[in-house]
């Protein structure tokens, strides 16, 4: 636009000219006409002397607009090349932004599709373990019910196995009470002792003891060595060296306390392994004899503890 208004200025500018020109010819061809009425040297000379100034004037004039037109034109280039110039480089901006729209569109179409995507699967994700969730929430439920009912036959199992233990020591205390109510069986200071009346080894008169839920004595002090001679019968006690021979003990394992053993005793060595009470008629009591011997015996039944 700017560019043909440029042109159309130009055209103007000529026209301009030209009708300059031409009135000044105008002027020079009316000059001669007169000159060619009225001829004399003098006007002549006027006349050339004018035509010549004008004619001057006219062509700097002429210089000076074609001049002043250059200018315009030389200006009117130059700013249509930065026009140019400036519309190139908004036409490769704006084809670079395009460029970069549509790559933005692609990646957000492809944001878009991950996105969708994604969310597909977390939703599949969701309703698979809201299934797993609702499985999980029946077996606990199960579960506990199962656990509840299994606490209460425990219960159960534990009263019935507390009366069953109860019951048991009931029975038990009932055949010692039975056992003490029999002949024999004397009370001394927290236990029960039984003298028998029969004789046998020392390992069949222990099997005795056992069965009556005794063993054969224990002496731990000098009231019950005291006690135990008092009875004046030659009779096992429950001393024997037969797990290691030379070291004596008791039958329930305890080693000898304070020992009674009578002078020379004990002298069996090998051959004589099993305790009897034999010199009973002084404190120092205690033999070492042969187990195989057939002798009385003393039970003890513990009833403290
Ligand atoms: C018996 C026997 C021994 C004891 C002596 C004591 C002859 O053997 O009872 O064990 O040591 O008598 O004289
Ligand atoms: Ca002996």
């Amino acid at each position: 636009m700017a560019f043909y208004k440029e042109q159309y200025d130009m055209s103007a500018a000529n026209d301009e000219i030209s009708t300059t020109v031409n009135s000044s010819n105008d002027i020079l061809n009316r000059h001669s006409h007169e000159d060619s009425k009225a001829p004399s040297a003098a006007s002549g000379v006027q006349l050339y002397r004018f035509g010549t100034v004008t004619f001057g004037l006219v062509a700097l004039v002429q210089l000076g607009l074609i001049t002043f037109l250059a200018l315009r034109i030389q200006a009117s280039q130059k700013n249509l090349t930065e026009v140019k110039e400036q519309l190139i480089r908004a036409i490769y901006n704006t084809e670079a932004n395009y460029t970069n729209v549509r790559e933005k569109k692609d990646d957000l179409k492809r944001a878009l599709n991950d996105f969708s995507f994604q969310l597909n699967s977390l939703t599949e994700e969701r309703d698979k373990l809201k299934i797993v969730n609702y499985e999980m929430e029946t077996r606990s439920k199960n579960l506990t019910e199962e656990r509840d009912e299994l606490q209460g036959k425990l219960n159960n199992l534990d009263t019935e196995a507390r009366s069953r233990i109860i019951s048991l020591e009931r029975d038990k205390l009932r055949k010692r009470l039975t056992t003490l109510a029999q002949s024999g069986w004397t009370l001394f200071r927290g236990s029960a002792y039984y003298i028998s009346s029969t004789t046998k080894t020392w390992q069949e008169s222990r099997i005795y003891c056992l069965s009556a839920d005794a063993d054969l004595m224990i002496i731990n002090s000098k009231e019950e060595q005291d006690f135990a001679n008092s009875f004046q019968i030659y009779m096992w006690i429950g001393l024997t060296d037969l797990r290691t021979e030379g070291t004596w003990e008791w039958v329930d394992g305890s080693p000898l306390t304070t020992s009674y053993w009578g002078t020379t005793e004990p002298n069996g060595k090998t051959e004589e392994n099993c305790g009897d009470i034999k010199t009973f008629t002084t404190e120092r009591s205690w033999n070492d004899e042969n187990c195989s011997h057939s002798l009385k015996w003393i039970c003890e039944m513990k009833l403290t503890q």
